[in-house]
């Protein structure tokens, strides 16, 4: 237990724990008036939650509801109309900050289906709703009194804004310059989008949609995709990421590739190993990890759980032909960097396993920089029926679920920490209801993570072993244990790609300590927590700013922070939050619009440089008892003992990153950096360097960043115009934008529906009254 001699350097003594500390609890906090399929947060008080139509008991204007939009605060959901079916729909931020949803099922009365008397797939006249299959629904998310105001209503309307195809369970993921890919999804519904045999990958005979377009529509016609046959049956909801050349990183079925989307070609990457499958109805957790300077923002995709079986018992469009119930699910994890900056061969990279097996489980990432996985199933998968291939009507053990023994204990994943220690489960709690089939989770604005819906069930149904569930839940991070948390001041609301930093400052009274170590220890984070849905945030992503700091002699802080790296592909613009993260304590999310606010190529210019940074060894923070420090632990009881010492707890584990990162050779250059700088106890910002990489070799032997898991930030990393200059051209270079202005895929729109220049002349007069012809 090497870090005890170095928590013995602790100054102050270890406050005791809080008899009400929220951290790693979760708590029940209300009704969302609709099972909470689909959530994401608009703005900053809001979650806006849609559900799919079925008999909710809860009405308006007349029928069942399947929307409302939930206030943080108070925890109390108001209802919203919604016009068409958005039951498995995708969705995704737009650069002005408005969300889009796309697809979904056609119109269902009771059942789930059209037998009620009058029902056909395009309005069922017992639910009144409308066939959402090809429908594009926007909002403007608004703060304050949603209902009063028709400016924060839903467009949705049955004839008006189209996708060219039926998507059910579509993937959307954007370009650079604000337009959604969507790719895929059923035609007409089922278990997995196949017959079986498998005799037409590419339609399934009309079941499946092999192609892709791209939203706004700019007047280029969809186009097949090969993969979507190569992975036919399991590539709903394609896992897929927008890498920093512009090319997609999808995922599905075992099948790996880069998504050209401008020119339709595929390169194909390894297959994940043991076939375990990730997408729907496996639905293993994913996300991109949080994008960090001293990775230079390299990207990487991390896959969790999930599913194994033989691809023939995954059955076709009417069941699996094994019980999945019967079955564990996987806790296996692998990594993926699909663009790796030294050229080498992307490869899938074992990690750690998770604690348990889970399906269905979804990552969530934090604002300390880690990765909450919640919600899920140890057994089975997604998807719900009345039956298997082995199993009849009335015999389903778990009502019509496919999946049972919820994880109700959610785990935790730190990027940073070195293999074999990246998951704990220590200090969390567990939820009060299961989390499995249609459940979502979604990052709030105070660092919490809200938990809702579950929903395995054709039609309502309360009395189930896994009911429709309308009750959400906070769940508090250990981070939540802090007695004070920064409250930063300067935040912009706007941040472009490139150009002048700004100055973030944190008053003394935001930490305890040391001033230089908690700059030292600050991270300050640009994070988007996405459209959740099926075990997925469609759009979640997180970037680290790069920063430096000033120290003034009061205890002041003031942290000169880049805008975000000058390629819009790395982080797209829209709407995010920004975080300073003192020793691994958050403040509150800050509402921001990353890029111009307009669909089209993003502005974008050189980075400035940031002026070194000035230590005052004298300074300290005001903050009681160290309590700035003490979440930092995630609940680990190594280094919870004691708070004020976690900054110390943190270089050391700067340092065992950065060994996992470079090797040793690379850390101890960063431990000659760090006792150099601290030695200087007083840099005037004449005469500090602007980067120590021009001391150690530069860019190209030992970069700044590779040892600035504990060194201030330094502009003179990949953030600074010099490596893309020095790099031009080079895919892996995160600057370096792939894709030409001017391919097909990237045309403007033409005519078509414009979010921010008005709304399309056919739409009909059901749609809310603004829309009105
Ligand atoms: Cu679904």
């Amino acid at each position: 237990m090497f870090l005890q001699p170095l928590v013995a350097l602790g100054l102050a003594a270890a406050p005791l724990a809080r008899a009400d500390a929220l951290g790693g609890q979760i708590v029940v906090a209300g009704d969302t008036l609709v099972s909470a399929m689909m959530m994401f947060v608009g703005r900053s008080s809001k979650v806006y939650i849609l559900d799919k139509v079925e008999g909710n008991a809860n009405q308006i204007n007349g029928h069942s509801l399947y929307a409302s939009v939930w206030d943080i605060a108070s925890r109390t959901a108001e209802p919203m109309d919604v016009q068409t079916n958005p039951f498995c729909a995708a969705g995704m931020h737009l650069p002005n900050g408005s969300f889009a949803v796309f697809g979904g099922n056609n119109a269902v009365g009771p059942g789930g289906d059209n037998s009620s008397p009058g029902s056909n797939t395009t309005y069922d006249p017992t639910y009144q709703d409308y066939g959402g299959t090809k429908a594009i629904r926007v909002i403007d998310t608004c703060d304050g009194d949603i209902n009063s105001n028709s400016a924060c209503a839903w467009y949705d309307s049955p004839n008006g804004l189209q996708m060219q195809s039926s998507r059910w369970y579509p993937a959307a993921e954007p370009f650079g310059n604000g337009s959604v890919l969507i790719i895929g999804g059923f035609s007409s519904g089922g278990y997995i989008n196949r017959n079986y045999p498998n005799g037409d990958p590419f339609y399934s005979g009309g079941g499946s949609n092999p192609t892709y377009e791209v939203y706004p529509n700019n007047g280029v016609a969809q186009r097949v995709m090969n993969f979507m046959g190569k992975t036919s049956g399991l590539n709903s909801y394609a896992l897929t990421y927008l890498m920093s050349s512009g090319k997609f990183f999808i995922q599905a079925n075992y099948s790996t590739i880069l998504f050209d989307a401008d020119n339709n070609i595929e390169t194909n990457l390894p297959d994940m190993p043991n076939q375990i499958i990730r997408v729907y109805p496996a639905s293993g957790a994913n996300a991109m990890l949080p994008l960090t300077v001293d990775k230079n923002y390299q990207q990487t995709i991390l896959f969790c759980g999930g599913f194994y079986m033989q691809d023939g018992d995954w059955g076709n469009f009417d069941s699996p032909r094994i019980n999945p119930w019967e079955q564990r699910a996987s806790a296996d994890c692998q990594r993926m960097t699909p663009e790796p900056s030294d050229g080498s061969t992307p490869t899938y990279v074992q990690d750690d396993d998770m604690p348990n097996p889970r399906t269905m489980g979804q990552f969530i990432l934090l604002p300390d920089g880690k990765m909450l996985v919640v919600n899920g199933g140890r057994n089975g998968t997604a998807g719900y029926g009345t039956h298997t291939n082995i199993t009849a009507v009335g015999q389903m053990p778990y009502g019509e679920s496919y999946a049972t023994e919820p994880q109700l204990q959610p785990a935790i994943y730190d990027p940073s920490a070195t293999a074999g220690s990246r998951w704990s489960q220590a200090g969390l709690g567990t939820s009060t209801f299961p989390r499995l089939y249609h459940s979502s989770a979604i990052l709030l604005p105070d660092g919490s993570v809200m938990i809702a819906g579950s929903n395995p069930n054709i039609d309502v149904n309360l009395t189930t072993i896994y009911p429709t569930t309308y009750k959400a839940e906070y769940f508090y991070p250990p981070y939540f244990n802090a007695t004070t948390r920064p409250v930063p001041s300067g935040i912009p609301s706007t941040i472009s790609y490139g150009g002048s930093y700004f100055d973030i400052t944190v008053p003394a009274s935001s930490y305890s300590g040391s001033a230089n170590d908690a700059a030292d220890n600050t991270k300050i984070w640009l994070s988007r927590p996405g459209w959740t849905t099926h075990a997925m945030n469609m759009g979640q992503r997180m970037l680290q700013l790069n920063s430096t700091y000033s120290v003034q002699s009061n205890g002041t802080i003031v942290f000169h922070t880049s805008q975000a790296p000058p390629n819009a592909n790395l982080f797209q613009p829209g709407p995010a939050y920004i975080w300073v993260t003192i020793n691994g304590i958050p403040s509150n999310g800050t509402y921001v619009v990353v890029g111009n606010g307009q669909m089209g190529t993003q502005p974008v210019s050189n980075a400035a440089q940031l002026p070194a940074s000035v230590r005052v060894d004298s300074a300290s923070g005001t903050a009681s008892g160290g309590s700035t420090s003490t979440g930092s632990s995630s609940g680990s009881s190594a280094t919870s003992s004691s708070s004020s010492s976690s900054h110390t707890g943190a270089i050391v584990g700067g340092v065992v990153a950065a060994i996992a990162a470079v090797g040793v050779l690379g850390a101890v250059f960063g431990i000659c950096i760090s006792r150099r700088r601290r030695a200087a106890a007083s840099v005037s910002q004449s005469s500090a360097p602007y980067g120590m990489a021009d001391k150690i070799g530069g860019p190209r032997g030992l970069r700044t960043s590779d040892s600035s898991a504990f060194v201030p930030l330094q502009q003179h990393n990949a953030s600074n115009e010099y490596y893309a200059q020095s790099h031009p051209g080079v895919p892996g270079n995160p600057y370096y934008a792939g894709s030409a202005p001017g391919s097909p895929m990237m045309r403007p729109a033409q005519g078509a529906f414009d979010p921010y220049e008005g709304r399309p002349s056919t739409s009909s007069n059901l749609g809310p009254a603004r829309y009105h012809n």
